[in-house]
């Protein structure tokens, strides 16, 4: 199940100071409840020790954790699921490897993208990179709103909104129509990871009442 609309993606490189798994205690203690592990440089065995830390840390916090890419780095440490890349296997042989209770997320980059990872039954889709990223300038030219409104309209899976998504995003990527927001720099690249988490969280709290008075407001 899809409980969490805050996904924060690692990348030591960005870590003030290096400590990963100092910077996602904070970003725990902060109130984000998921994370995916993406650190693609290690090898195996590093992925695999650092991944089971991870775990352990999740845990203390009932956070998710997914693990990008490697389904049998995910089953051997116990992860919640695997996140999927598009040049990797598809959401459905992810499926067949992991089991139903595994979710399964994909990374898309346009409308049939993630329509197709739908009907390959992933759990849920990014989508992105819907702003200019630093992280990320291979991912070609920002998607932007329009396209983000389009593709969260015609998917009916949770959508999370990536690329350049800081505070100040999260209401225009809301009322776009997206589930939720998935970010590295935002969070681990700031100085005061706890408090840029705990500011992120409650600003995701306020869009979602506020959709939900206006939802109501329509109704009546
Ligand atoms: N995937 P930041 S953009 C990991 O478009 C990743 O699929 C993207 O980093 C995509 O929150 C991205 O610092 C980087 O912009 C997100």
């Amino acid at each position: 199940m899809v409980d969490f609309d805050l996904y924060l993606i690692t990348d030591r490189q960005q870590v003030q100071g290096g400590d990963l798994l100092a910077a996602l205690r904070e970003a725990f203690e902060g109130g984000v409840r998921a994370v995916q592990l993406r650190e693609r440089d290690l090898n195996d065995r590093e992925l695999y020790d650092l991944g089971r830390k991870v775990r352990l840390l999740t845990r203390e916090y009932g956070a998710k954790l997914l693990i990008n890419d490697r389904a049998d780095i995910a089953a051997a440490v116990e992860a919640d699921g695997v996140h999927l890349r598009q040049s990797g296997y598809s959401a459905r042989e992810a499926r067949r490897i992991m089991g139903v209770k595994t979710l399964i997320g994909v990374s898309t980059h346009s409308l049939e993208e993630a329509s197709a990872a739908r009907t390959e039954g992933a759990d849920f889709v990014t989508f992105g990179p819907v702003f200019e990223t630093p992280s990320k300038r291979s991912y070609g030219p920002p998607l932007g709103l329009a396209r983000l409104g389009q593709t969260c309209r015609a998917v009916a899976i949770p959508l999370f909104a990536i690329g350049g998504i800081g505070e100040e995003e999260i209401a225009p990527v809301r009322q776009s129509g997206a589930f939720g927001i998935a970010l590295i720099s935002a969070i681990l690249g700031a100085q005061d990871v706890r408090g840029a988490a705990e500011r992120m969280v409650e600003k995701l709290c306020r869009t979602t009442l506020a959709e939900s008075i206006l939802r109501r407001e329509r109704k009546q």
